[in-house]
């Protein structure tokens, strides 16, 4: 039987030379570094709900359902990778945070719930980290060992070799990590934490993240700091550095990876200095705009996910209308709920001490009248 004309031998060499089109792969890539493409998904995920928290609470402070603005638009990459890979518990056996205040995206990393976020942005009652007392972003959980949160910059560089003394001696391999911005360096507590996390045979498991946007509030940072990289002031201590991409999930993971398990296994300090972008200027003193001339993490990762064929179009869609929608339903939430009284002002700020027994009243140590 002759062939038929769709099935000529022609049409088989035609379909053999004809290109075909690359299999979807199994690694997203960065230079030397790889992940696999469940675990590029997973944190482009919760990259995805961290813009969608960061946006709706740039626009809560627009409309007046809250009053001051401060996060992490721009850091979304960072604070995804960061948070996934702490061991997250209570006490000495896991790892001891104390953060910046651009770091919800840890947070929520770790499993906190939208509308905890919200209700601190919001000052209610139910705020969980400060009784709706602190400012957006100033997370405070006991459970999870996030230390809380200050406005005054760097003096949390002082107070993680504390935790990593506690640490060390426990000796389970868990870590102090503290975050600071660059301009925060500047401080003598961010010299002080590197010094007390280095000194010969006291050497402390902490690790120094240094999320480098070049700009504190309005003073750009080359105007600041003489040295090339951040990552160099770790050199006079004799401390472990690096510098990373803090846009590219894949460059932060494994920078992450790397220096979480020297800190584990050597139980030395380690200063990862990270390029963040800041996506919506300081905070909203200053108008938090969107600056589109800098690099955006998400919409960067997303190009890749496409690229790689791990994604399509509606894909990414879907993960952003849900994303959406969960940081929606959770201001809704957030904004219904009852504002402080008078009476939880003192509520929970100090714990009794033996000092009470000692001096019960208000004790000034001053001599009376
Ligand atoms: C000890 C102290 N000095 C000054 C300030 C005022 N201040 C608030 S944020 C900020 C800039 C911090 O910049 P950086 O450390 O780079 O962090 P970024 O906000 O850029 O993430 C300054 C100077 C402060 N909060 N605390």
């Amino acid at each position: 039987m002759p062939p038929a004309p769709e099935d000529s031998a022609d049409d088989h060499a035609t379909a053999r030379r004809a290109p075909r089109p690359a299999p979807p792969a199994t690694v997203v890539r960065s230079g030397r570094d790889a992940i696999s493409v469940e675990l590029a998904l997973t944190i482009f995920r919760q990259m995805v709900r961290t813009r969608a928290l960061e946006e709706r609470s740039i626009k809560m402070s627009k409309s007046g359902e809250a009053y001051f603005w401060i996060g992490g638009p721009g850091e979304e990459a960072l604070n995804a990778c960061l948070g996934m890979q702490v061991r997250r518990g209570k006490g000495p056996a896991f790892d001891y945070l104390h953060l910046h205040y651009r770091n919800a995206g840890i947070l929520l990393a770790m499993g906190m719930p939208m509308v905890d976020h919200f209700r601190q942005l919001a000052m209610t009652a139910t705020d969980p980290f400060s009784r709706g007392r602190n400012f957006v972003g100033h997370y405070a959980k006991a459970d999870w060992n996030v230390v809380p949160v200050s406005s005054v910059i760097a003096v949390q560089c002082v107070m993680a070799p504390g935790t990593a003394i506690m640490q060390k001696r426990a000796g389970q391999e868990a870590i102090s990590v503290v975050v600071s911005g660059e301009a925060g360096t500047a401080e003598g507590d961010f010299e002080s934490g590197l010094l007390w996390a280095s000194r010969p045979g006291n050497e402390l498991p902490v690790l120094t993240v240094v999320t480098n946007n070049r700009f504190g509030i309005s003073t750009a940072s080359e105007s600041q700091l003489s040295v090339r990289r951040v990552a160099d002031r770790a050199a006079p201590y004799g401390i472990e550095a690096a510098t990373v991409d803090g846009n590219d999930p894949v460059a932060a993971w494994h920078a992450i990876d790397r220096a979480m398990r020297y800190v584990r296994r050597t139980q030395r300090p380690y200063l990862l200095e990270a390029h963040v972008s800041r996506l919506h200027g300081h905070s909203s003193s200053s108008g938090a705009q969107r600056h589109f001339e800098e690099a955006d993490c998400v919409a960067l990762f997303e190009q890749k996910l496409i690229d790689a064929q791990a994604l399509d179009a509606d894909a990414v869609r879907q993960l952003r209308d849900e994303a959406k929608a969960e940081a929606d339903a959770a201001v809704v939430v957030a904004t219904a709920e009852a504002a402080p009284t008078r009476d939880d002002v003192r509520r929970d700020t100090y714990a009794p001490s033996a000092v009470d027994a000692v001096y019960p009243g208000d004790y000034t140590g001053l001599p009376p009248g």
